[in-house]
């Protein structure tokens, strides 16, 4: 039970974060190596192939991998640098216990003393007040095997409805979209299609930086002639090499959507058989896109006319294209409907399921395809099964061993687990690759709430923010430590391999919650030997589904360089293209390309609805915010690895010099951004790649730095993604220079 409050002015600096490169890290040094583990680079959902140099049980460096053909050797500043956080000070190895007297805070306890606190304390809270009220949260970071683990640890173990997990703030907007229009939530297509289009449509995605290889893949595209097209409210890198910039007022982008479609409409151009014989809806989505004009289209999104007529025309008359779109898009209270917007374009331009014409979202983390389909997400079982549908959940039940009537329904989204804490319903929580504390919005009250919780526990490799209010810190495993499945941005299952045991006291996950199982004396069906084991009931489980994965092994992954899902059985390849004419697809029963009962794909109208919290007089700029090339996500990794920490040392806010020279700002100078919910100080940056009525800032830092102070918690009513993307804020110069930059991260 928590007795000091930790808040960000009294926590230690004893766990760091400490910069690798001066601190011990055993660097490449061109030593000869023990051997190369061909593997997947531990951060975004690219999974570029990497080979992993190991000397002595150590991580030293890397080679590229040239063969794996999504890259073909290619990394980003992070996939290079990685190798940096495996021998990193911080890391940690053993199991921790708060404790109020011990100078850091904490207190190292035997491992398996950790375990059984963990386990007593999820029975008490689960006696006292019913099982409910013991939640989990889990990552989309982790291995498909773990994830699928999660899953069933909360149904089957612990019998609590409330699990979700960090995708929840990251893919949900996209997958509610795919699954409303396509029945199935994957990317349509495997990247090589990009390089055939005519037409590249990016909305709502920082390429270059968050997903750079695709980059590769795009200026290919340029060179066989294509025309690109970027919609962003920033000249991000890689609108500065497009054809054409759309820079939208941040969200507004259905309007950009229905507009594009009345235009298309009004110059048929349309595939018109396409329409008729593969969709249904289109005379509605037709009768609502006629109220948006080009001119009402220009006053609403902010971007000229004669652009909008550029845009449509282009798209419009391609003979095929790509479309492709990340959290610009969906981080919105209205990012399902952005996301049905730009899938009516791609539909009713009918160029989907064939090759050189696709749509795609970019999957953010490692694992952001593999962990959101297989029963982590609260409403969710394996195989993208939907808990609320009684044949599914017999299915599962039954794979499981269990009485379907046992098996909790529903529970709620990873926001709504905190508001259950406040209310009191919720009272004990077990996280897993997930830092709430940093990545949430308005996160001062994410960190009341840790504090409010009569027991939390935290499975982790390095003290995260969160895991600083833990009770109990249980030592987990880094990437590379561990093997296991994961899925691409591409729809690809790859395979993750071991190059490194765990340090010290530290386990793989999948243990650290089997033993947990074992101690609570629940362990049947938690006595898996290896990742492997788990994957062949995955296998089983997902058979069916429309996340099928019964015919991938790990041999096929490795045979043929990831296997498409689905794949449903071991004489079937997978599904590279998902829609194509003639391919098997189990759900729709050979009648049709979608994955729905009638084969067909769905125009779904999708009205404009503005932000949660628009700008006005008191709070006049739009506060956009997002990642930069070199940090990845709440930082606990890339802000330990000295190299990436020089490129980006600290958070800025980028904004236009109109706008700074309204507020008298000049580079460099401290300023504070305010919000209704709070404030946060940072260096001004100047630049010209950004709307005058916006402000941009990147959110991997904690505390006094982390831009999730000023956020806004409003959610999509369907996804329950939080807006990221907009909020309305003030600014002004601050007095004098923030306590937080006397405090820099330690050499
Ligand atoms: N370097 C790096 N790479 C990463 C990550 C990381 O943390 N660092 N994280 C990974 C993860 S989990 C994710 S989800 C992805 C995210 O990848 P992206 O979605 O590409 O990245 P973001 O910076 O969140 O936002 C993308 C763009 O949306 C724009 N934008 C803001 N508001 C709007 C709007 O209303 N409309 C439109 N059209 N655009 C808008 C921003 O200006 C920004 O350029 O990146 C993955 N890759
Ligand atoms: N303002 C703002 N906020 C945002 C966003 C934004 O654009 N703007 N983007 C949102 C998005 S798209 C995302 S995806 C979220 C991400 O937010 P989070 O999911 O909270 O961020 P991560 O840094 O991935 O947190 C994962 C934690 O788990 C640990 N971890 C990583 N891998 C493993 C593993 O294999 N095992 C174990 N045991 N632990 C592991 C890491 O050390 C880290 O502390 O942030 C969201 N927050
Ligand atoms: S693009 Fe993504 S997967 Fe590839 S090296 Fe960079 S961070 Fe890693
Ligand atoms: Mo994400």
């Amino acid at each position: 039970m928590a007795t000091i409050p930790v808040n960000d002015d009294n926590i230690t600096e004893e766990f760091g974060p400490h910069l690798a490169y001066s601190a011990g890290a055993r660097l490449d040094s061109g030593a000869e190596v023990d051997r190369l583990v061909k593997t997947h680079c531990c951060f975004c959902g690219q999974q570029c192939g990497i080979q992993l140099k190991v000397k002595d049980d150590g991580v030293i460096g890397f080679e590229p991998w040239m063969e794996f053909p999504f890259n073909m050797g290619k990394l980003c500043p992070k996939g290079i640098k990685r190798y940096l956080q495996e021998a990193h000070p911080d890391r940690l190895l053993h199991a921790y216990k708060r404790d109020p007297s011990a100078r850091a805070g904490f207190r190292a306890v035997p491992y398996w003393q950790a375990v059984a606190r963990v386990a007593e304390e999820i029975e008490r809270i689960q006696k006292a007040y019913g099982n409910d009220a013991f939640a989990l949260l889990s990552g989309a970071s982790l291995t498909t095997e773990k994830a699928y683990l999660m899953g069933k640890f909360a149904r089957v173990c612990l019998k609590t409805a409330n699990i979700d997990y960090n995708g929840r703030l990251c893919m949900v907007s996209a997958a509610a979209g795919n699954k409303k229009a396509f029945g199935v939530d994957r990317a349509a297509n495997p990247w090589s299609d990009i390089l055939k289009a005519e037409v590249v449509w990016i909305s709502g995605a920082n390429v270059a930086e968050c997903a750079p290889i695709t980059t590769d893949y795009v200026w290919q595209s340029r060179e066989n002639g294509a025309k690109i097209i970027v919609v962003d409210p920033r000249i991000t890198p890689i609108a500065r090499t497009c054809d054409l910039f759309l820079p939208v007022k941040p969200g507004r982008d259905i309007a950009l959507f229905n507009g594009i479609l009345h235009l298309m409409i009004e110059n048929d151009w349309l595939d018109h058989k396409f329409i008729e014989e593969e969709t249904v809806g289109f005379e509605a989505v037709a009768d609502h896109v006629k109220e948006w004009t080009p001119t009402k289209t220009a006053q609403v999104t902010g971007i000229a006319e004669p652009l909008i007529h550029r845009a449509a025309e282009w798209w419009g008359t391609a003979s095929t294209s790509f479309l492709m779109h990340a959290r610009g898009l969906e981080h919105h209270t209205h990012g399902v409907q952005n996301v049905l917007g730009a899938i009516n374009m791609v539909l009713a331009s009918g160029r989907i399921g064939r090759e050189g014409c696709g749509y795609a979202t970019i999957t953010g983390q490692g694992n952001g395809q593999g962990a959101r389909e297989h029963g982590q997400k609260c409403d969710q079982l394996p195989g993208a099964r939907d808990i609320s549908n009684p044949e599914h959940r017999a299915y599962v039940a039954k794979v499981w061993g269990i009485d379907e009537k046992e098996m909790p329904g529903p529970g709620v989204d990873a926001y709504e687990i905190f508001r259950k804490v406040d209310k009191g319903e919720i009272k004990g929580l077990l996280s897993i690759s997930f830092n709430p504390k940093v990545s949430l919005p308005n996160n001062r009250f994410i960190t009341r709430m840790l504090e409010k919780l009569e027991f939390y526990a935290s499975i982790e490799f390095f003290m995260s923010e969160t895991a600083r209010h833990a009770d109990i810190v249980l030592p987990g495993s880094l990437h590379e430590e561990d093997e296991g499945t994961n899925a691409s941005a591409e729809g690809r299952v790859i395979k993750i391999n071991k190059a490194v045991e765990c340090p010290g006291e530290a386990r793989q996950d999948w243990k650290i919650v089997q033993d947990i199982a074992r101690v609570l004396g629940r362990e049947k069906g938690f006595t898996f030997d290896s990742p492997g084991a788990i994957f062949e009931e995955l296998r089983v489980a997902s058979k069916g589904g429309y996340s099928d994965w019964s015919g991938i092994t790990y041999e096929k992954i490795e045979r043929q360089y990831g296997v498409f899902w689905p794949c449903y059985s071991e004489e079937h390849p997978g599904t590279p293209r998902l829609f194509e004419r003639g391919s098997w697809n189990s759900i729709a029963d050979g009648k049709g390309r979608f994955f729905f009962p009638d084969g067909k794909a769905r125009f779904n109208v999708a009205p404009y609805t503005p932000p949660a919290e628009d700008v006005d007089q008191e709070y006049p700029i739009i506060l956009t915010s997002g990642r930069v090339v070199s940090q990845y996500l709440s930082g606990t990794q890339t802000r330990r690895i000295g190299p990436l920490v020089d490129h980006y040392p600290e958070p800025r806010i980028e904004m236009h010099p109109r706008l700074a020279e309204k507020y008298g700002v000049s580079e460099g100078d401290w300023l504070t951004v305010e919000s209704r919910r709070g404030t946060c100080t940072l260096r001004a940056q100047i630049v010209n790649t950004i709307r005058p009525d916006t402000i941009f800032v990147p959110y991997h830092w904690g505390g006094a730095k982390s831009i999730n102070q000023v956020t806004i918690a409003a959610q999509d009513p369907i996804s329950k993604i939080p807006e990221y993307k907009v909020c309305a804020v003030r600014i002004r110069k601050a007095e004098a220079a923030p306590e937080h930059a006397q405090r820099e991260p330690q050499q």
